[in-house]
């Protein structure tokens, strides 16, 4: 009788400590894809610049993809340059051939803005 309740107990326990392994693993998630990235394509989607941040070498020619469903513009905040109002599916590319870090933003929507840093 004893050893059976001790079984029992054991059985719950290893359920128990099963159950609470299947909810780890979901910790990787990772929607920062800002400060460290050196690609020279961005997406535009939700509102936002993706990456945020990119740094790239002299020369290099980025391109930006608008992925949203309205229009957005890329736009350099002292004007250097500026691609114009970029429908869904519309690209807009710009070599930067200075060193130096340059802040855009979308001049429709303020609050987008992101970063090309050149080295
Ligand atoms: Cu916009």
């Amino acid at each position: 009788m004893k050893k059976k309740l001790f079984i029992a107990i054991q059985v719950s326990l290893v359920l128990l400590s099963s159950c609470t392994k299947s909810g780890s693993g979901t910790y990787g998630y990772n929607n920062n894809t800002g400060s460290n990235s050196t690609s020279n394509t961005v997406s535009i989607a939700n509102m936002a610049f993706n990456p945020s941040s990119t740094s790239v070498n002299k020369g290099t020619t980025v391109t930006w993809t608008n992925n949203d469903n309205m229009s957005h513009t890329v736009t350099a905040d002292d004007n250097s340059f500026t691609s114009g109002n970029l429908s869904k599916g519309d690209t807009y590319s710009h070599t930067f051939t200075t060193a130096g870090t340059f802040a855009y933003h979308c001049k429709i929507h303020t609050g987008m803005t992101g970063q090309v840093a050149v080295k």
